[in-house]
């Protein structure tokens, strides 16, 4: 799936025209910083809030007509971070939504898809994006490091995802500086929110430590703060919210 559209795009848009777009797109805004990167200790809690139409698990999770107006809620809730799912197969997502955002917001967009290629790495750039979503266990180690090397080149931050201990190890060692645990396992989709709290604490203290899915309430952000998460990655329970702003701001305090 992920190959075959990546096909489609390449063959419609060679690499280099991805380039020139990518040179001529606005510099990169700082997502590290914006993920509370530079603070020492730190102090509040960051919210990645998610543009999710549809996941594998659950199917359709909202209708979202305007992924803009959705945005423009969640900056206004005080998200630090805006994520945008661009996968289309599983996920219902776009290019097409990652501009409407873009161009809708000011704080940091990532990018997120199933990145397998560079390509997608110079695509996200051409398209805005400050941040890409790199899945450890997608990569081996060669590509994950220079996959993070070519983020880092254009400006841009990766979110290096992990699922287990030694994922972590492999996102540490090849420099990730954002690092997620995704407590949904991508091969089974099963959330298990004990995972967090069972890998945090390997994670290095100059890492910006995100903690993705099944963020439900305060009472899980609460959770996954106490553990040491600087950010919560949120997506199913900010979509299905008619107040998404103000569940954010909940989310924070
Ligand atoms: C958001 P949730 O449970 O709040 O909708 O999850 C986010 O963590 C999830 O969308 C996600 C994801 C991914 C999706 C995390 N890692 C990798 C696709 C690919």
């Amino acid at each position: 799936g992920v190959r075959e559209d990546l096909a489609q795009r390449q063959q419609d848009t060679p690499l280099e025209k991805v380039q020139e777009r990518a040179a001529a797109a606005a510099p990169a805004l700082d997502a590290f910083a914006a993920l509370g990167g530079n603070d020492a200790p730190r102090a509040s809690l960051r919210v990645i809030s998610e543009v999710k139409r549809s996941s594998p698990s659950k199917g359709e999770l909202a209708d979202i007509t305007d992924p803009a107006a959705l945005a423009v809620r969640y900056e206004e809730g005080g998200a630090a971070v805006i994520s945008v799912l661009t996968e289309q197969r599983r996920f219902n997502g776009s290019l097409a939504d990652f501009d409407a955002v873009r161009a809708a917001v000011r704080i940091p967009l990532l990018r997120k898809d199933f990145t397998v290629d560079p390509y997608q790495i110079w695509e996200a750039r051409a398209h805005g994006a400050d941040l890409v979503l790199l899945i450890v266990a997608a990569l081996d180690d060669e590509q994950l490091r220079s996959f993070l090397d070519l983020t880092h080149e254009l400006g841009m931050n990766a979110l290096v995802e992990a699922h287990t201990a030694e994922e972590i190890q492999r996102a540490v060692a090849v420099g990730a500086r954002i690092i997620g645990v995704n407590v949904r396992n991508l091969k089974t989709l099963d959330v298990d929110r004990s995972v967090f709290a069972a890998l945090s604490a390997s994670i290095p203290a100059e890492a910006v430590v995100v903690a993705e899915s099944g963020v439900r309430d305060p009472a899980d952000v609460a959770h996954y703060a106490e553990n040491g998460a600087n950010a919560v990655l949120v997506g199913e329970a900010l979509v299905r919210h008619n107040d998404p702003s103000a569940t954010i701001t909940e989310f924070m305090q």
